[in-house]
């Protein structure tokens, strides 16, 4: 008699994606690739529930990398001034008023290309002095040698947020001063630090379907999946050279989610930038897909976002909670 088949388990998390199954989920018929998502999703995650985190921009634009979707980039003319590091008492105020808007994890993003060691005081003052208010810490500062991720480690750092931002085939439209494996090498030292790692992408700068397989297939197939995916719809920004990309279809952006949700079964999926142009029916359908993060606040770094009264207005018409909080 033939052994009976085993029916391997979908929610289960795997390595060792390869690329086309990626993009064959891409290929589903859109309810079916949303139901299989939306039960992995319920196998892991309560998915009433939200996570919650917040932005705040510690030290703003005058950046001298190229990220051709990027405000703070010193190479376009977008308006955006450069500023000088925001003291630690200023960073912690906003993060009280943040955890008292609801927030439960704070994140401080800085326009630089690497972290500078003589920042770094400063920088790990901020983070142990959020972490003291109770809230969880991330911080997104550009590149990091192992030294630097083991002291933000030790000053309390949570989370490092270091994104791959599309698949390796488009990255060199997008960004040329520093390399994909370069910022796989950030990755690799935060996760030797012991942190967790926050890594997603961004869709709609003129990727294909394939390109953005080609993302979730590098972050299903790192030694560690991500432990937060935020998954970035592109706010364009006039005169950057992405600035007039053609949007993603609403749909796709779902497909998006619901793909990651199934190669990366455990991640938070966020839906990061973008909500601000979102329908609630259009975020709706993410949350079913398996998104279960989002920021909340009525700033992004330099773009803005929906802003706490209408995300209150969100969670309460679709009976969502933050994450953790109890149960009606
Ligand atoms: N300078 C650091 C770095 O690049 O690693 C940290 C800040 S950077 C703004 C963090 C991420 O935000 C980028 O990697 C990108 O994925 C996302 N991002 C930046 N500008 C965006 C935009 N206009 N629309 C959507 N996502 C954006
Ligand atoms: C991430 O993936 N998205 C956030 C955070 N990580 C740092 C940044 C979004 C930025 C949107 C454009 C802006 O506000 O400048
Ligand atoms: Fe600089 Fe980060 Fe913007 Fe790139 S994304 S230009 S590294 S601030």
């Amino acid at each position: 008699m033939n052994a009976p088949v085993r029916i391997a388990d979908p929610a289960q998390p795997r390595h060792d994606w390869t690329l086309e199954e990626v993009e064959a989920l891409f290929e589903l018929p859109f309810t079916e690739l949303v139901f299989r998502a939306a039960e992995v999703h319920r196998r892991w995650f309560d998915p009433t529930e939200l996570q919650l985190s917040q932005l705040l921009s510690v030290k703003t634009g005058g950046c001298p990398e190229d990220c051709g979707y990027c405000a703070q980039s010193q190479k376009f003319k977008t308006g955006v001034a450069a500023s000088k590091l925001l003291d630690a008492e200023t960073v912690i105020a906003a993060a009280r008023d943040a955890k008292a808007g609801g927030a439960q994890r704070f994140c401080m993003g800085a326009a630089w290309r690497d972290v500078k060691d003589r920042d770094l005081p400063k920088v790990a003052a901020m983070i142990s002095g959020v972490k003291a208010l109770g809230l969880e810490t991330c911080a997104t500062l550009g590149m990091l040698t192992p030294d630097q991720a083991k002291a933000l480690k030790d000053a309390g750092l949570d989370y490092y947020n270091h994104n791959l931002d599309t698949g390796p085939d488009y990255y060199d439209k997008v960004v040329t001063t520093r390399t994909y494996q370069d910022r796989l090498d950030t990755l690799a030292a935060v996760r030797d630090a012991g942190m967790a790692t926050c890594c997603g992408g961004i869709v709609g700068m003129g990727e294909t379907r394939r390109d953005r397989a080609g993302l979730l297939h590098q972050l299903a197939t790192l030694p560690a999946h991500p432990d937060s995916l935020p998954i970035n719809d592109l706010m364009p920004i006039p005169g950057t050279p992405l600035g007039d990309s053609k949007a993603v279809e609403p749909l796709e952006f779902v497909r998006m989610i619901a793909v990651a949700r199934i190669v990366c079964p455990k991640s938070m999926v966020r839906i990061a930038a973008g909500r601000e142009h979102m329908s609630k029916e259009l975020q709706a359908l993410c949350f079913l897909a398996g998104a279960n993060s989002i920021f909340v606040g009525a700033r992004l770094l330099t773009t803005n976002n929906p802003g706490r009264d209408n995300d209150d207005v969100l969670l309460a018409d679709l009976k969502m909670r933050p994450m953790g909080s109890a149960a009606a």
